[in-house]
């Protein structure tokens, strides 16, 4: 099936749901015919990055890595579906920057903190608060908004569904499927 090569890039807190609503999208569109890769913490953070923490300096190397990945897979022809907190606003750029115009798809989950923090499904805000880990995304570790995003998704008010929907129909507006 026709396809134009690009990186889906979630960005957004730590259980904003962005594994969550890229598992869906990945599912829409193999369902539609389409070749993707999804890339998140459970295949990269565990393997080719497991030597990088939760500093700023670290978080810059990952995502820059990550960005050549998904540029790579990109190259290969698929749809990149990569979710990380990618908190910092020049390394986003710097992603941006590596792929063609229109090849960068940046969608940001804008879920409020206190619904992340409600959600906590591994229990790591309640010890971010406790002081139990530190540099912790939106708690001790700062997270820069999008300006410009492409596609922003309230999660707290629309289901997975419909967060996946939303991004389907932008594919589809800008002929990337
Ligand atoms: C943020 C952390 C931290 C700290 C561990 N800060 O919700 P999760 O658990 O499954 O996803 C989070 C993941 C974030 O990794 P990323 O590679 O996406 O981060 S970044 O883009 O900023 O490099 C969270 C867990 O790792 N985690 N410690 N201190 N998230």
């Amino acid at each position: 099936k026709r396809q134009q090569p690009c990186v889906l890039w979630f960005t957004g807190l730590s259980a904003s749901g962005k594994s969550t609503i890229a598992g869906a999208v990945e599912q829409k569109l193999f369902e539609l015919g389409h070749h993707t890769y999804l890339l998140d913490g459970d295949n990269v953070r565990h393997g080719l990055n497991k030597d990088l923490g939760f500093s700023d300096t670290d978080r810059v190397e990952n995502i820059r890595r990550i960005g050549e990945l998904s540029k790579l897979f990109a190259d290969a022809g698929l749809i990149v579906l990569s979710a990380f907190i990618s908190p910092f606003r020049s390394d986003r750029r710097l992603v941006r920057d590596l792929m063609a115009d229109g090849e960068f798809v940046e969608i940001y989950m804008n879920t409020p903190l206190e619904v992340c923090e409600q959600r906590d499904p591994k229990g790591l805000y309640q010890k971010a608060r406790k002081g139990e880990i530190k540099n912790f995304t939106g708690i001790d570790s700062e997270y820069e908004v999008p300006e410009h995003p492409e596609v922003i998704l309230n999660t707290a008010e629309c289901s997975v569904e419909e967060c996946a929907a939303l991004v389907i129909d932008y594919l589809r507006t800008h002929s990337i499927i």
